[in-house]
């Protein structure tokens, strides 16, 4: 039975995001999203929100549970007794880092393996990070995130458009 962790912030869940969950679906038994709650960062959703709008989201995969998560990722993984950790790669940017992540956590846990999805072309340039600034400017967000997410924006940022 494979058991898969797609960890991340999810600072909100996108089209981006969604598509990787959705896609692990058609490969693994059981899917937990596992939502960091950092301390030390400022998301704009709490890890409650961040929660939530993945749990909408994600109502119509019922392989998915939504899981936050403090701490070490190769901690959070082994208490679930999962054994693979999925990742996205939009562009070569995202390589570096993701491989320090996954040589690290295999270090850190040689019974954890990390499986790479390249994003789909039509979510290849999208990041929360993008949203966020899209939604600060009173641009129109509806083409990147579910309709979950553009509601709980309007609520954090008056000038969201849809
Ligand atoms: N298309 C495809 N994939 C995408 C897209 C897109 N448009 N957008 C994002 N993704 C992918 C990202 O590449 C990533 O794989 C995933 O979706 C989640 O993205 P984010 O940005 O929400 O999450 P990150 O990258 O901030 O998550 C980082 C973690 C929380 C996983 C990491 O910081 C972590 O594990 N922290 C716990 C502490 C730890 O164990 N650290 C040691 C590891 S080095």
């Amino acid at each position: 039975m494979l058991k898969a962790v797609y960890p991340g912030s999810f600072d909100p869940v996108t089209y981006g995001h969604l598509d990787i969950i959705e896609r692990t679906c058609k490969i693994a038994d059981e899917v937990i999203v596992g939502v960091l709650n950092n301390k030390g960062k400022m998301p704009l959703f709490s890890v409650e929100e961040r929660v939530k709008m993945l749990e909408e989201a994600t109502r119509e995969l019922p392989k998915v549970k939504i899981i936050p998560f403090e701490g070490l990722l190769v901690e959070f993984v082994k208490e679930l007794n999962a054994n693979m950790v999925i990742r996205g790669l939009r562009a070569i940017t995202d390589f570096e880092y993701e491989l320090q992540m996954s040589q690290t956590n295999h270090k850190l846990e040689p019974g954890i393996e990390t499986m790479f999805l390249t994003t789909s072309l039509e979510y290849s340039y999208l990041s929360s990070t993008i949203v966020k600034e899209v939604a600060a400017f009173g641009g129109d967000i509806s083409q990147f995130v579910p309709e979950v997410v553009i509601n709980r924006m309007k609520e954090k940022m008056p000038q969201t458009e849809a």
